[in-house]
């Protein structure tokens, strides 16, 4: 595909393409060499207004839209994903640097979750429950909300946004959509299809921006009743504040400090590969990317030295080149950022393996490169066992016990994925009970949730809302009770008590 560089894109608002009214762009660039993308507007909160309005009077013609239409067009919209597949992971490769197996991923991911939502078109379903009273019937039913403002992340991004969009379109909310400033080509194209699969004028519509002038006026909206964000905890605890005021419905998706625990009865070899997907593949740049890695003290060693020749082993390089393992961080300072975590690392008396540095030669030093990096001699409580860092660096801690090593798990701010290695079924029982997170994987790694099941994780890792399955309609309805008497007479609940 054509990566055009010098095209300028614009915001697609009530149907239209239009300019940000400052008139000013940034440029989207390409981690992996610093090739210009293209520009994009640079919007305030004009522009979200703007949207919002058209979002707004969209909203009042989409909300009539038959729920089983409205998924008719997100199957639709699958189907224009599924036929640009190869281009969209092509661009991603560029845009976002992800190699171009796990673009494919990506992009799957939002397919199968359109194909999902599309589907919840025919179900929606709310409850009907026998009354207390005669001749009287109740019932449940989910109502779209209004507008949604949807602020999503570089590292997934077509796979995110579908996970917000497509089940607030299918609950017949419209949408305002502010992609990452990382990954404003990916936004683009997603909203374009959208658009090509026939979702209405206004019901979609997006603004590209910087998360103070765009997200800041969106989150602070008083037409804009619902919030989904995925970002850092930072972010959502700035986000929740600021939407308080409007008592709006905040939808927070945020960090991980995700653990594999491998026990002495393991598999070793699989729990390498598992651990090497889970801390490596996109370049560590998952929320549910392992970066803790805790371990039996008597599969310690052996662990270890495949852990570290299976990192070594690992190529660098541009997503798009067939052979590469491990692509770019997503920017320069997400490059300072994870090399200052293995300065800081060092300086907590851990053991550096293997990594720890910029990589450059053979044209990886005009890119944000950096080695795949494992710290042993980990102590539960370091930073580097603490902290998100959101790079290619694991941190392996020894233990001596399932008890030590689901307390040692648990011991951390955040709540998203967790998983244990072990062949024995009593100690993974004892897992999916104890550890403390939303997501927990038996003999597999920390990443890879599908899309039918509820997203999201406990403790510092969100709000208590998940993102994907029937979970996710909770964050885009209102359950509304009804209750319908056809006695002709009036009857009083709790007080007329029927015989
Ligand atoms: C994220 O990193 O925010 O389970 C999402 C996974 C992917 C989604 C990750 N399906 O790793």
């Amino acid at each position: 595909m054509a990566i055009l560089g010098t095209k300028t894109y614009k915001n697609f608002i009530g149907g239209e393409w239009v300019e940000a009214a400052s008139g000013e762009t940034f440029e989207s660039t390409n981690p992996a060499n610093g090739d210009t993308i293209g520009a994009f507007p640079k919007s305030g909160p004009e522009d979200v207004d703007r949207a919002v309005e058209a979002a707004k009077t969209a909203f009042e013609e989409w909300r009539f839209v038959p729920a089983p239409k409205r998924g008719e067009m997100l199957f639709r919209f699958a189907q224009l994903i599924q036929e640009n597949k190869a281009d969209l992971a092509d661009l991603m490769s560029h845009e976002m640097g992800k190699v171009l197996a796990e673009a494919g991923g990506d992009v799957q991911e939002a397919i199968d979750m359109c194909l999902y939502m599309g589907g919840e078109g025919r179900r929606l379903f709310g409850q009907t429950t026998p009354s207390e009273l005669r001749e009287k019937f109740n019932m449940s039913v989910r109502m779209p909300i209004g507008v949604v403002g949807v602020i999503t992340p570089w590292n997934f991004p077509i796979a995110i946004p579908s996970w917000k969009i497509a089940p607030a379109l299918v609950a017949g909310n419209t949408v305002v959509f502010k992609p990452a400033t990382d990954t404003p080509a990916l936004g683009e194209r997603f909203v374009e299809l959208l658009a090509e699969a026939g979702v209405p004028a206004g019901v979609v519509n997006i603004v590209h921006g910087g998360g103070g002038a765009v997200g800041k006026r969106l989150v602070g909206h008083p037409d804009v009743p619902v919030i989904t964000l995925t970002g850092s905890r930072e972010t959502g605890v700035q986000v929740l504040k600021d939407a308080a005021d409007n008592l709006k419905h905040v939808h927070l998706e945020l960090g991980g400090k995700n653990a594999v625990i491998v026990m002495d009865d393991a598999d070793l070899s699989l729990a390498t590969e598992g651990i090497i997907w889970s801390a490596f593949g996109t370049t560590g740049q998952r929320c549910t990317a392992a970066s803790r890695v805790i371990v039996h003290r008597d599969v310690y060693g052996a662990l270890q030295s495949k852990l570290v020749a299976a990192a070594e082993k690992m190529r660098l390089g541009p997503g798009w080149e067939e052979d590469t393992d491990v692509g770019p961080l997503i920017n320069r300072s997400a490059l300072d950022k994870v090399h200052s975590y293995t300065g800081i690392g060092r300086d907590e008396g851990a053991t550096l393996l293997t990594g720890g540095e910029i990589a450059s030669g053979n044209g990886l030093g005009d890119g944000n490169f950096y080695r795949p990096t494992i710290f042993a001699d980990v102590e539960p409580d370091m930073r580097i066992a603490q902290e998100e860092i959101f790079g290619p660096t694991s941190a392996l801690i020894p233990v001596d016990s399932i008890d030590e090593a689901i307390r040692v798990a648990n011991g951390v701010k955040y709540g998203l994925s967790s998983s244990i290695f072990t062949r024995d079924v009593n100690r993974a029982f004892r897992a999916m009970r104890d550890l403390d997170t939303g997501i927990t994987y038996i003999n597999a790694g920390t990443i890879g949730a599908e899309v039918h099941l509820p997203f999201g994780g406990t403790k510092d890792t969100g709000n208590g809302h998940r993102e994907a399955g029937q979970a996710a309609l909770d964050v885009f309805t209102e359950w509304k009770s009804i209750y319908v008497d056809y006695s002709g007479k009036l009857q009083k609940a709790q007080i007329d008590v029927a015989e």
